[in-house]
């Protein structure tokens, strides 16, 4: 295989699978039995903040439980034995890649051990419940606090860093990720536009089927082991 002194990973839903986590899409667009409109828009927490804060306070107790499967280790294998800078960009808000000792995550789509002061900016680092009447430790702010999660129609985070690692990279790894969400499923078109090898791992071919050089199907906790066995054979 070809050595890389820049390596990418887009994270999805996808990665999280074998450890027990619902994906985004497979249940006929709903999360987690709700709506996505209900509890994933920046629209449905203006309608209704108590219920979305209660379905994200219930889904931390679900992630907190989550322990990392063998992709999440065959990362953290590869960024200890491989000699290359590799950055994670997920979109999943679970804490996985961090549990499995992961660097350098870059958190897109936000966290749940996370919330935001819709007032002041502040973010605070929280497993526990927050919700209508939270106050902010930084403003004192009542109630102004949301879930640090991005929702449809909020902009990303990390989007300048992500920005600067898609044109230096000289491979990208998509792993888990059914390529529908914008803009993270353009970064591959960014990587290969600035000459990236591109490869994707999933259980089958998505839409970004044309931007990938490769495809490596199979469940990422095999086929993510067994393809940084070969990198680091060399
Ligand atoms: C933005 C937070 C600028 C919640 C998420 C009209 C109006 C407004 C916006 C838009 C619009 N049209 C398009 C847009 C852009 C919109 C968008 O893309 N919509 C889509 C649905 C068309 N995007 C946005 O709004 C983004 N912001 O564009 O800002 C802007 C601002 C204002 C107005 C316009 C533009 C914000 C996007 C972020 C939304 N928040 N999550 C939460 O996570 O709880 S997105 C959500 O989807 C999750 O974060 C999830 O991670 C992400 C992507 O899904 P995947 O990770 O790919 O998961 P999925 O289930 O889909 O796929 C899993 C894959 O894994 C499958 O392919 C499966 O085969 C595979 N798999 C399963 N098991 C395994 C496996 N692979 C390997 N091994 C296994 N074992």
């Amino acid at each position: 295989m070809k050595k890389y002194k820049n390596i990418v990973i887009l994270t999805g839903a996808g990665i999280s699978a074998e450890s027990g986590l619902a994906t985004f899409r497979a249940s006929n667009g709903l999360w987690n039995n709700h709506k996505v409109d209900d509890v994933a828009t920046i629209e449905g927490f203006a309608r209704n903040p108590k219920y979305v804060h209660d379905f994200y306070n219930e889904l931390k107790v679900e992630l907190k439980k989550a322990k990392p499967n063998a992709a999440h280790l065959a990362i953290t294998k590869l960024q200890n034995e491989y000699p290359a800078e590799i950055n994670i960009i997920t979109q999943n808000v679970d804490t996985l890649h961090e549990k499995a000792k992961n660097k350098n995550v870059y958190h897109i789509h936000g966290q749940i051990n996370q919330a935001v002061c819709l007032n002041c900016g502040h973010v605070v680092e929280t497993f526990g419940n927050v919700g209508v009447h939270t106050i902010c430790p930084k403003c004192n702010e009542i109630g102004r606090m949301k879930p640090n999660i991005v929702f449809f129609g909020e902009n990303l985070l990390c989007m300048d860093k992500v920005e600067y690692l898609l044109r230096k990279c000289d491979l990208f790894l998509s792993i888990g990720t059914s390529g529908v969400v914008f803009p993270a499923a353009s970064f591959v078109q960014t990587a290969k536009y600035y000459g990236a090898d591109t490869y994707e791992f999933n259980l089958e071919n998505t839409s970004n089927n044309f931007f990938f050089d490769k495809h490596i199907v199979g469940p990422a906790g095999t086929t993510l082991p067994a393809f940084v066995s070969e990198m680091l054979k060399d």
